[in-house]
């Protein structure tokens, strides 16, 4: 309430000095307006005039790049700024020192971010890896020089193209409230090779495990299959339904899944689609389906010789390992909630979501580049930089920008 006032005083003034007029006015009205700022201090966006700089030295201390490029001091690294406060976004590219200035910005806390993309050759065969790294809630009140640790690691070949958790609006003529049975998967082979799904795990990774080394799985199915059974080709979608029907028929404006590649199927009453293959329940802690939260949630692939090598945790979570996990995105309606994120930097540095449940939103990997016909999605380990929000979901299938 004070900052809009506040800020239309703000206003007032501006156009009232322009206007020249009565000098002892404006005089009064600055006392005034100047009486009323500390009282709202806290609420108030800062003005043009508090600004200030920031530099982000961008360094990999892990002698990656200072094997391949001869110093630890990463150059043309692309840097994000998100203030915490204000959502506003900035970016810039480090300079050949590794360092990215940021100028006139407000002050705030920040989580920032960096990554860049390089091609190493190793044994005669050149492999794409990302430097990526990031820090959560940086305090930037003054004039500020911080260091940012990025970290080597290859880009995924088999992704998630896009998680559709959001479910759908109460619609006639049943106007269900809370509709997520439309929940799916879509899982894209970014690679040049044929991967085989057989026995990959998807797994939903439980709250406040991120420093560990286990995910925490409330829910973790496997797809069939004793090898080579399902393969997918380069280029190719998977889609793994929560029910493969077409949900069209309870909610107009949802999708129809009958033709889904797989699907969640928990035991009766769950739906059971006879034409659509199930993924094999590994663990069901709860719930009437594997249903994604359609708030905040993490969801992983992975791949696991034995998924019960590591057995239960307390509270009847199935662990699997942090260090198999082939891709996974973490999400979240409230953008700036960054201290909640479910999983570490080296899997997903950032967080993507931003938008409120039950309005058929869903969230998409952005197209990288074409490699021929062939459609190369983005992956920097970062999903605030690698996914967009779709208003509407796209199973099987991309829309690009
Ligand atoms: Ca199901
Ligand atoms: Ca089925
Ligand atoms: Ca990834
Ligand atoms: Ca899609």
């Amino acid at each position: 309430m004070e900052l809009s006032s506040a800020e239309k005083s703000t206003g007032y003034l501006a156009d009232i000095m322009e206007n020249n007029i009565n000098k002892v006015f404006v005089s009064i009205l600055i006392v005034v307006i100047g009486l009323f700022i500390p009282a709202c201090e806290e609420n108030v966006s800062p003005p043009a005039s508090m600004r200030l700089n920031l530099a982000v030295n961008v360094v990999d201390t892990t002698g990656f790049y200072y094997e391949h490029f001869g110093s630890d001091l990463v150059d043309s690294a692309d840097v994000y700024i998100n203030s915490i406060s204000y959502y506003t976004n900035n970016d810039t590219i480090s300079d050949s020192l590794g360092a990215a200035q940021f100028i006139q910005i407000l002050p705030d806390r920040y989580n920032i971010s960096a990554s860049k993309r390089v091609k190493v050759n190793l044994n005669n065969k050149y492999f794409d890896y990302i430097l990526n790294g990031q820090v959560q809630d940086v305090s930037i009140f003054q004039d500020n020089t911080i260091t940012l640790y990025v970290y080597p690691s290859l880009p995924g070949q088999l992704l998630f193209s896009e998680i559709y958790y959001n479910g759908s609006p109460p619609q006639a003529p049943y106007n269900i409230p809370q509709y997520f049975h439309d929940q799916f998967t879509e899982i894209y082979n970014n690679s040049d090779e044929v991967i085989y799904l057989d026995s990959i795990i998807i797994s939903d990774v439980d709250y406040g495990h991120a420093e560990e080394d286990f995910v925490y799985a409330i829910h973790a199915y496997m797809f069939p299959g004793s090898g080579q059974d399902y393969p997918l080709n380069p280029g190719e979608f998977v889609v793994v339904a929560q029910d493969a029907i077409d949900h069209t028929t309870a909610v107009p404006s949802s999708i129809d899944l009958s033709g889904a590649d797989f699907e969640y199927y928990v035991g009766p009453p769950d739906v059971d689609n006879p034409d659509i293959p199930n993924m094999i329940k590994l663990h069901h802690k709860y719930g009437v389906d594997f249903l994604y939260s359609v708030f905040n949630d993490a969801i992983v692939m992975l791949k696991v010789k034995d998924p019960y090598a590591l057995g239960y945790s307390q509270f009847d979570c199935l662990l699997l390992p942090f260090s198999s996990v082939i891709d996974g995105v973490d999400y979240r309606d409230n953008l700036s909630e960054i201290e909640y994120k479910r999983l570490p930097s080296s899997i997903d540095a950032g967080l993507t979501g931003g938008f409120e449940s039950y309005q058929n939103k869903s969230i998409q990997r952005k197209i990288d580049f074409y490699k021929g016909d062939r459609i190369i999605l983005m992956d920097n380990n970062n999903s605030s930089i690698d996914f967009q929000v779709m208003d509407r979901p796209t199973p099987g299938y991309i829309i690009g920008e």
